[in-house]
């Protein structure tokens, strides 16, 4: 989790004294408060001497083969440590690294993005410089628009407020935000004395009240209360609050498919995933049947709740975000999401007991192999599920590796990671890199599709240059599977490629082929012992097999298209 920013208190007794600190060094200070100690990137000439400085701070740059991937790396880096950042040279550098951040900004990953640029004294006369677009800052004003923040560095006397500023927006909002860093302002000493005053919100006590006394009431009249878990509850690491708040009242909860995993999904009252047409029928009944849906830092996305086959009455919602609070229709102003759950919480509200639907049975039984049975997704989801522990990130990527990971019965909390609101392609295997990166105790599997591997794969080469242990699963359908589920054509088929070989050619790492159950098993046995290395398993799959949840998801649209 990111630590505090600087404290008034701290300043007055001289621990931050930053009068003398140059814009850069007072970057990369203040991203260190915020528990950042590595930065993802490729540098280039608008970027160089702020690389230098990074080279010489206590922070680690991790250069990756594109910027994109470094943009997915810093995303997973954020939603595993609190916060993550990547540093990139002037358009060529940050124009590429554009739809790792719009998707960081639409799942709410607090991502600092530190872009170079032509210092002041170049833009006299207006000469064309080398990567220049348009103007000078239309990269800072692509990024102004997929970011909560941005900011151009471009007055020394403003510059470290410009910098809290950006940063405390990324903090409080969890989304990315943009520092663009002229070339020539980077050791730049402002020398102005420099007051840091954090701005903490807080709940407007009238409100939170309010609204506690209203929820507690309705839920305590209501008969059939649930709770719907989302990211949020991660992102602003209120696990423990939500777990409080659930076994203080007995209301039974389920998640949204980007919220899988945020609390144990082994925990007794826990339902499974809701996700309209995507879900199980038990689930997406038990929550649409309820009269007091209580959904806790949750979007309301298409794909995260099923394509826009979710049926929720907001007469049956509480709707509580970071963003707003509405119970029923009522709108509530100025109640933080924190303070609303822990509120709730403190209030005990004791609805009726509700009977939970019986768990998935794969949930429950150990997995049986079928030794000689060509590999399925469903079945080797299931085989992997055995095999998860508290110390695996599991990282499923867009395509059936998503549709399918819904299946998992994930252990612990925050294990799980995708991109399963934006679903952009290719997040897997530079997500894998991050995770490691953050937290080296944790075993990242990344679950991709040929077609989404095909895209990002070269950052592999990070993971073997860093010697990371990640295991990386590509479902081989010589393909893009779901699309063919959905809308078949031969613009569906790729180009097959031998995968296990790729270790060869990136120097490092071991790869497997499987065709059939045994082997799928063997080589996981051997990919999770064999932590020298990255792994990485070609399973061959049906071009007709798909996931439960993929076949749900075909059937359900195919009646409404
Ligand atoms: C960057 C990007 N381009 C295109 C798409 C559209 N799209 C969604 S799923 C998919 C096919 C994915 O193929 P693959 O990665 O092989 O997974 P599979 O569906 O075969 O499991 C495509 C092209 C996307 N989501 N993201
Ligand atoms: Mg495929």
């Amino acid at each position: 989790m990111s630590r505090s920013p600087i404290t008034e208190s701290q300043l007055a007794a001289g621990k931050s004294d930053v009068t003398t600190l140059s814009i850069g060094q007072y970057l990369i200070r203040r991203l260190q408060d915020y528990g950042i100690r590595d930065v993802f990137g490729i540098p280039g000439d608008y970027i160089l001497s702020f690389y230098y400085m990074l080279d010489e701070s206590p922070i680690n740059v991790i250069g990756c083969t594109r910027e994109d991937c470094a943009g997915f790396a810093a995303d997973a880096y954020a939603r595993v440590n609190g916060m993550g950042a990547v540093c990139v040279t002037y358009c060529v550098g940050g124009l590429s690294l554009c739809n790792s951040i719009a998707g960081a900004y639409a799942e709410k990953s607090p991502v600092v993005v530190i872009g170079g640029a032509p210092g002041m004294r170049e833009r006299i006369n207006n000469p064309l410089l080398h990567h220049k677009v348009k103007e000078f800052n239309t990269q800072a004003q692509v990024f102004e628009k997929i970011c909560a923040a941005a900011t151009e560095l471009t007055e020394p006397a403003t510059a470290f407020r410009e910098i809290d500023r950006v940063l405390d927006t990324a903090a409080r909002t969890k989304r990315p935000v943009y520092i663009e860093l002229p070339r020539d302002m980077v050791s730049v000493v402002p020398g102005v004395p420099y007051p840091f005053r954090s701005t903490e919100p807080v709940s407007d006590p009238e409100s939170l009240r309010e609204a506690v006394a209203e929820a507690v009431r309705w839920i305590n009249e209501c008969k059939r209360a649930v709770i719907v878990a989302g990211v949020e509850i991660h992102r602003f690491g209120l696990q423990d609050d939500v777990v409080a708040l659930v076994e203080g009242s007995q209301i039974p909860f389920a998640a949204t498919m980007l919220g899988k995993s945020v609390l144990s999904e082994l925990h007794p009252l826990y339902v499974g995933l809701y996700e309209g047409a995507m879900g199980r029928e038990e689930v997406t009944r038990f929550v649409e049947e309820s009269d007091c849906v209580i959904l806790l830092g949750t979007f309301m996305t298409d794909i995260n709740l099923g394509i826009f086959t979710a049926n929720l009455n907001p007469a049956n919602c509480i709707y509580a975000t970071s963003e707003q609070l509405r119970i029923r229709h009522h709108h509530f102003d100025g109640v933080l999401l924190p303070d609303f759950i822990r509120a709730l919480s403190g209030a005990r509200p004791s609805p009726p007991p509700r009977t939970l639907p019986l768990k998935p049975k794969r949930c429950q039984q150990t997995f049986q192999l079928n030794p000689e049975a060509p590999i399925t997704i469903s079945r080797l989801v299931a085989r992997l599920n055995e095999s998860l522990s508290d110390d695996t990130a599991v990282i499923a990527d867009v395509g059936d590796s998503l549709f399918a990971a819904s299946e998992l019965c994930v252990r612990t909390r925050t294990t799980f990671i995708s991109p399963a609101y934006y679903t952009s392609m290719g997040f897997a295997v530079p997500a894998a890199l991050g995770v490691h990166v953050a937290n080296p105790k944790l075993r990242a599997i990344a679950i991709v599709g040929d077609g989404a591997f095909q895209m990002t794969c070269n950052e592999l080469s990070t993971i073997v240059r860093h010697g990371f242990p990640s295991i990386v699963i590509v479902l081989d359908n010589r393909g893009y599977g779901t699309e063919r589920a959905l809308h078949p054509g031969n613009f569906n088929d790729i180009n097959p490629w031998k995968y296990h070989k790729l270790p060869g050619i990136l120097n490092g790492g071991t790869g497997y082929e499987v065709q059939t159950e045994a082997e799928f098993d063997e080589a996981l046995r051997s990919a999770l012992a064999d932590t020298t290395g990255m792994s990485l398993i070609q399973a061959h799959i049906g071009l007709d097999d798909h996931s439960s949840a993929l076949r749900r998801l075909a059937d359900r649209l195919s009646k409404h298209v």
